[in-house]
């Protein structure tokens, strides 16, 4: 199909043509299952019918798609897959959220990780309110581990911005293997994995002030408040080092030879309201110097808190830490581009993005430069300009929040025209609907930048969707780039709500279809098996009372479709009990579950895997548990009977 069909059938004329028109844009915007659709709308249904033919978005039932996309979902707490092109969402990996249908903040082993690196202040607070965990995250940003400049498949990093927080999924199952909530920073929002050699660091922005030792004795007095920025080591996900620096921080990213890390900052100001908050002509964005940092963490300075060293970056410090380049008030995106040159820093209040080349930040630890003398271009792109993508062609995206466009502009001639060169460097500009925040082109924060596909996350969708009610989706749209002009091609409705999300090559991904039994997600569970004399690995049907606590009880059973190894077992009002279930199933796709009827408890078992999960027996009574994942002819009867007898009994 050709450009002209694509841009004569601008989305925004349908909508204004008809009321039909406006339901058929919906399916338009699907995947353009015209041929049974609407009677009576002819025309439309044809042009519809002549711009699926050949449509790179269009994968059929059956074909997969050539691209992982990796979605944040902010305030919801979990990682999405997606495939792109075809926007289909592919699987939710809870993080931060409580699951229903997994049990992740429930069982035994997801409730390890999630405590794993508590604080003792955050344990007190949660018991103090009858909980664990926090079982609520506003995950916004999603990034995968690198090996020289390009995604090697292995991690998937994410903050939590509700509660301090980073997560590492793996990349091989899906699961979340670590999180850490954070000392001493306060609400982590931008956050990069380190690209290059490799993601030794995942570096994390503290976006809220606080006094450093924030015991309520200094809360009043702002001018002990600080902001941190972390680095936190991948392999251990522990804290590494701690800078503090003059104002907060919003988005960051690093560069590709792994010399520098790079933050943008709404609030040099340290106002406490909005007005102070947006009352400086100038913000600014702060440069962290790895080598400077490393060097000083190995020769012991800074000062101990909370088992990290931390640094002191601000600017009334002179170290050699950081360097802060004035930037128009309030920006926001912090994008670096796959020329392992310029960084885009997007300027939200003002209609600039701002070009600075890292190559030259060198000058401004050596001597005494002009902090602006790294900047290179700053082009006028429209209102509102947050984020940037980048494909492989020197090209650059803008988001412009306001505007609801897209802008393309060219990275090369944005400088030229910086320089005094009467060039224009904008390309183009699309509509989106609306107000896009993120935008992410297909492997445009890496060396293997594509020029493909661009998604937009929209913010709003308004009036292009059916409606739901007051809450409605938001839009995540495609945008064909491969042309001169931009095309939406596709509208994707999604749930509150995504900030962020990445593209990366199916080639890259290789998850596995069953677990390893070795896992060390349950390596625990596993050992306390082994200290009951259990083996895992064989067909189990054992019911274990605890020697030294002979409340706490644990029951072992093995799961091959359709049959739990356990028809009924009992236990007695107020005991303890742990359920493990073993999936001993290794077919591709026999996942299992177990619910315990009545007691809010249920989890998912994957192929080969062991889950376990520990609920209090509180009434005396007869209670079914069963299989809640559908897994064979006979799922419905793969199910038992707990009996609770009487106290006393
Ligand atoms: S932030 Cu959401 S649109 Cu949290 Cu990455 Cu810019
Ligand atoms: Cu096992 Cu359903
Ligand atoms: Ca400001």
């Amino acid at each position: 199909m050709t450009q002209e069909h694509k841009t004569g059938l601008s989305r925004r004329a349908l909508l204004g043509a008809t009321a039909g028109g406006a339901a058929l844009a919906g399916t338009l915007g699907g995947r353009l299952a015209l041929t049974g659709g609407a009677a009576g709308l002819g025309t439309l249904a044809t042009a519809g019918a002549a711009l699926a033919a050949g449509d790179g978005f269009n994968v059929a039932p059956g074909q997969l798609d050539t691209h992982y996309g990796f979605w944040s979902s902010g305030q919801t707490g979990e990682m999405r897959i997606l495939g792109i092109p075809s926007m289909r969402e592919l699987m939710r990996v809870p993080v931060f959220n409580r699951c229903s249908a997994t049990g992740w903040g429930q069982t035994n082993e997801s409730l390890r990780i999630h405590q794993r690196t508590m604080s003792e202040k955050t344990k007190k607070h949660l018991a103090a309110n009858g909980k664990k965990i926090h079982d609520n995250g506003d995950l916004h940003h999603v990034h995968m581990s690198f090996t020289d400049g390009k995604y090697d498949g292995q991690y998937l990093f994410m903050n939590d911005k509700a509660n301090t927080r980073v997560a590492r999924v793996r990349a091989d199952v899906m699961k979340c293997d670590a999180i850490l909530e954070i000392p001493n920073a306060k609400a982590i929002h931008g956050m990069r994995p380190q690209k290059f050699p490799k993601s030794t660091y995942v570096f994390c922005n503290g976006e809220d002030e606080a006094p450093l030792v924030n015991d309520g004795t200094t809360m009043q007095d702002v001018s002990t408040y600080v902001n941190i920025f972390t680095a936190v080591d991948s392999a251990s996900w522990t804290p590494a080092w701690q800078v503090m620096v003059s104002g907060n921080l919003d988005n960051c990213d690093a560069d590709y030879e792994g010399k520098w890390a790079f933050s943008t900052s709404y609030n040099s100001e340290m106002g406490m309201t909005l007005a102070d908050m947006t009352a400086s002509e100038m913000d600014h964005v702060v440069i962290f110097n790895i080598a400077a940092i490393e060097a000083a963490i190995a020769a012991g300075e800074g000062q101990e808190l909370n088992g990290v060293r931390v640094l002191d970056g601000r600017k009334d410090a002179k170290s050699q830490f950081t360097r802060y380049v004035p930037i128009a008030n309030n920006p926001h995106g912090c994008n670096m581009a796959p020329d392992k040159k310029h960084l885009c820093i997007g300027g939200k209040l003002s209609p600039t993005v701002t070009v600075l080349d890292v190559t030259k930040f060198d000058t401004l630890f050596e001597g005494d430069a002009d902090p602006r003398s790294v900047v290179v271009a700053e082009p006028e792109l429209g209102l509102g300009p947050l984020h940037t993508a980048f494909d492989g062609r020197g090209n650059a995206y803008t988001s412009l929040f306001l505007d609801s466009q897209v802008v393309k502009w060219n990275i090369e001639d944005a400088i030229k025209a910086y320089a005094g060169e009467k060039i224009d460097p904008i390309k183009d500009k699309v509509d989106v609907q609306y107000q896009p925040g993120h935008l992410k082109t297909v492997m445009g924060e890496t060396l293997d930048a594509e020029n493909n596909w661009l998604v937009c996350l929209c913010k709003f969708s308004k009036d292009r969707f059916l409606n739901v009610g007051p809450l409605k989706p938001e839009n995540d749209q495609l945008i064909d780039i491969s042309g001169d002009k931009m095309v939406v091609v596709h509208d994707g409705p999604n749930f509150a709500e995504p900030h962020d999300a990445i593209a990366v090559a199916a080639s890259k991904v290789n998850p596995l279809s069953a677990w390893n039994r070795q896992d060390p997600m349950w390596a625990e569970t596993r050992a306390q098996a082994e200290a009951d004399g259990v083996n895992l690995d064989e067909w189990q049907d054992m019911v274990i009372r605890d020697k030294d606590d002979p409340k706490k009880v644990r029951v072992y059973m093995s799961s091959q479709a359709p049959n739990f190894a356990l028809e009924s077992f009992t236990v007695k009002e107020g005991d303890e009990v742990t359920v493990i279930v073993t999936n001993l199933d290794d077919i591709d796709d026999l996942t299992h579950g177990f619910t315990m009827g009545n007691h809010g408890v249920a989890m998912e078992i994957g192929p080969q895997a062991t889950s376990s999960i520990t609920f209090t027996a509180a009434n005396a009574g007869v209670y079914w548990y069963y299989c809640q994942w559908f897994c064979h002819a006979l799922h419905m009867e793969m199910r038992g009977r707990m009996f609770v007898e009487p106290a006393g009994a």
